[in-house]
């Protein structure tokens, strides 16, 4: 049966928001699941500080009445952010960035007590696989993908901050390995693989139900 992708992801995002208490430093995620995150959360009414992680969030989040505040000197960490995913695999990798915000979206999970990833069924994987979104720095991007022979631009304007949207095209053996690659590539500003370590929770709508995967820190 096709699953209600729609539906399976308004609730991983109701469950998402039901863990939000009054006086929290929210992280919001870019997306459309995470677009229902926005609508949950604000529906619960509770006082809140939110950090956006895309102008889109942002306007949407001012939209439907969220108090956003500045992400600087009085607000460095979250006590909870949540966002949506491109693939979620059973070892614990996600990738994320097809929207593009990959990079403020990690910063943000980073900076997360509790990272929440919201998902629909669609997006469970057996293992990681191509592409995983990168974003590039403007400056020097041919060389960059010169050193990234299997990365392709894309065809997308330049993100909030002025990188350049590409895409990793090469089979993923090993996530791991590769994050660790694009860690170290110059030029590379971000990249679409979240570890394992950085999420702390994976709810995955599932028909009628939510699936909650707590990972435990290694
Ligand atoms: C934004 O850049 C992405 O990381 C999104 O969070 C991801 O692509 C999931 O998007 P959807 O919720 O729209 O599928």
């Amino acid at each position: 049966m096709v699953p209600d992708v729609e539906r399976e992801k308004r609730l991983a995002a109701e469950a998402a928001a039901a863990l939000a208490e009054d006086g929290m430093r929210v992280g919001l995620g870019t997306g459309s699941t995470a677009g229902h995150f926005l609508v949950a959360l604000a529906a619960r009414g509770l006082d809140l500080r939110c950090v956006p992680t895309s102008p889109t969030t942002e306007r949407a989040a001012r939209e439907l009445g969220l108090r956003l505040e500045p992400f600087g000197a009085d607000l460095v960490r979250v006590d909870l952010a949540v966002d949506g995913a491109d693939q979620v695999a059973p070892d614990g990798w996600v990738v994320k960035g097809n929207g593009g915000a990959h990079t403020r979206e990690k910063i943000v999970a980073a900076a997360a007590d509790r990272f929440v990833v919201i998902a629909s069924s669609d997006k469970l994987v057996e293992r990681v696989v191509p592409p995983v979104p990168l974003e590039l720095l403007a400056f020097g991007a041919t060389a960059t993908l010169a050193l990234l022979e299997r990365a392709r631009l894309r065809d997308a304007p330049p993100t909030p901050d002025g990188g350049l949207l590409a895409d990793w095209l090469d089979p993923v053996a090993d996530p791991a390995a590769l994050a660790a690659l694009l860690d170290a590539t110059p030029g590379v500003v971000g990249h679409g693989l979240f570890a394992p370590a950085l999420v702390s929770e994976i709810l995955v709508g599932r028909g009628e139900v939510v699936d909650r995967v707590v990972r435990v820190a290694v």
